[in-house]
């Protein structure tokens, strides 16, 4: 890889990954191995293990070993604080190689992945902080005869299952947090984007974090990943992925150990735009909510609801910006959306669009494939005319796709926002501070913006107000939950 050149290209050969257990990167040997190939190249271009569930309970063993002997969670804060410190150093040093190797895997754009590597610095550097001022309670109010004490400890073995869709932010929203409060870590990374999960490993282990704390095992979901839910020892569980995967999760760990369970899932989420919001900036931001990762993402804006005076307007100046985001080889630095990470979620996102045309929705900008002589992409796509029943207004499709819904009251507003089984997250627009504060009370969504949108950082947690959306919540979620 030559990162220093003005112009990235796809490996001449595919790289060769192992997983990591114990400190260790252990090759696939015998084993059988995936190819991921690029969805924006059409070439190979990482090479992982498919482990098997003897390699998960040898990471599980590892991990139950090193957090018994107190290795790791025997430290003081400000011991494991300087290794956070270190780790973030570690992931600034391997930037480039790290938002590469993503971008080979994932087809996301290479200075969106820059970014995103950039953020998990902070975050290591955030949760070094939170490491220091872990602290319990006390209770003085019980009589003189009783006193009480309570501790916040680690819970033990936690298992990071995560999807292919933001693969290195959604490893590093858990795994700083999970390390602060002392736990050990099984991570399984989606089987299309693994690479980043194992750097991730040789980054701890450089920064002085002991051997057997983080391992990593790659494998597929039904195999690694059912295994690691149904586990007697893991502990907890973090999930991100379909709200299906979820249901099968909360299952196995019912019926296994009843493990504690983090889950992030599906959302369909309202962007809301009044006619007195300021128009341009919530264009601006209506485009990117749903143009951000190709609409990947479960926090993507994909329904519009705007108030009818001024829905054909807006409508307009949201087409001619999704218009001009720039679509195509997400190495070219200039690229705004990359490629669709997979085949299926290509054919589910065309499926949707081709139901939209069905149902009747009218399609105002993109719908097609773009032909880039190589890789799978799609058009940044418009329906105006939605109708509450239709699946494009209902169900995740989790790609470019924009449901314009227009609306004549607030009231009405808030009843088309909440007509949703996820509940995840949304935006209001408006210059007005009551309709902004009603909006963001009535609505029901764990993480809300006012004249922005998919913004953040790792100060701020964020939830979900409906179970389909999942409970997990992002940043300070570890801490806040992984202590019993
Ligand atoms: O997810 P899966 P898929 C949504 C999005 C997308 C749909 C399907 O709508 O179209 O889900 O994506 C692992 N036990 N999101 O099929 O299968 C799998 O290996 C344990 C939303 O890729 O849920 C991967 O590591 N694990 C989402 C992870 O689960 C299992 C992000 C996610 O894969 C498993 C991604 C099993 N039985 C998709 N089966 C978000 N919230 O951002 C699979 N896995």
């Amino acid at each position: 890889m030559d990162t220093s050149a003005t112009r990235l290209s796809p490996p001449e050969q595919p790289r060769d990954f192992g997983f990591f257990v114990d400190g260790q990167i252990i090759p696939a040997g015998e084993r059988e191995v995936f190819e991921r190939h690029s969805p924006a190249h059409d070439v190979p271009v990482t090479r992982l293990p498919k482990c098997t569930t003897n390699d998960l309970d040898s990471a599980v063993k590892a991990a139950r070993t090193a957090f018994s002997d107190r290795r790791w969670s025997g430290l003081s804060g400000a011991d494991r604080a300087a290794v956070l410190l270190k780790a973030a150093e570690g992931i600034r040093a391997r930037l480039e190689e790290i938002a590469y190797w993503e971008v080979l895997e994932s087809g996301k754009p290479i200075s969106q992945v820059r970014g995103e590597v950039g953020g998990c610095v902070g975050m290591f550097e955030y949760a070094a902080g939170l490491a220091r001022s872990l602290h319990g309670d006390s209770f003085n109010n019980l009589g003189d005869g009783m006193f009480g004490i309570m501790t916040r400890e680690p819970i033990g073995v936690v298992g990071i299952i995560t999807p292919w869709n933001f693969p290195f932010l959604i490893l590093c929203e858990r795994v700083p947090y999970v390390l602060a409060s002392g736990n050990s870590i099984v991570a399984k990374p989606s089987e299309f984007t693994s690479a980043s999960t194992v750097i991730l490993g040789e980054i701890l282990t450089e920064a002085g974090l002991p051997d057997g704390v983080y391992n990593v095992v790659t494998g597929t979901g039904p195999t690694v990943g059912q295994a690691m839910a149904e586990h007697m020892d893991v502990d907890m569980l973090s999930f991100t992925g379909s709200t299906r995967t979820g249901r099968a999760i909360v299952a196995a760990a019912g019926a296994s150990n009843f493990k504690k369970l983090g889950l992030e899932l599906g959302g369909k989420n309202p962007q809301i735009v009044f006619a007195d919001a300021d128009l341009e900036d919530a264009a601006d931001g209506v485009a990117f909510g749903i143009g951000f990762n190709g609409g990947q993402c479960c926090v993507s804006g994909a329904r519009l609801i705007v108030e009818a005076a001024i829905a054909d307007e807006f409508a307009q100046m949201v087409t001619e910006k999704m218009s001009r985001i720039s679509v195509g080889d997400p190495l070219d630095e200039s690229t705004q959306i990359g490629a669709i990470t997979t085949d299926a979620q290509n054919t589910t996102i065309m499926g949707y669009i081709a139901k939209g045309q069905e149902e009747g929705a009218e399609l105002v900008l993109g719908g097609d494939a773009l032909d880039m002589g190589r890789g799978q992409f799609i058009a940044p796509t418009i329906f105006k005319n939605v109708d509450a029943s239709m699946a494009i207004a209902r169900e995740e499709i989790f790609g470019p796709v924009l449901a314009v819904m227009p609306f004549e009251t607030l009231d009405e507003a808030i009843e088309i926002a909440n007509d949703t089984e996820y509940g995840l997250a949304a935006s209001v627009w408006t210059k007005n501070i009551d309709k902004a504060l009603t909006v963001t009370r009535r609505v029901q969504a764990g993480r809300f913006w006012v004249n922005t949108t998919l913004a953040g950082g790792p100060e701020l947690p964020i939830g979900a107000s409906s179970n389909l959306a999942g409970a997990g919540k992002l940043g300070q979620w570890a801490l806040k939950n992984i202590l019993k």
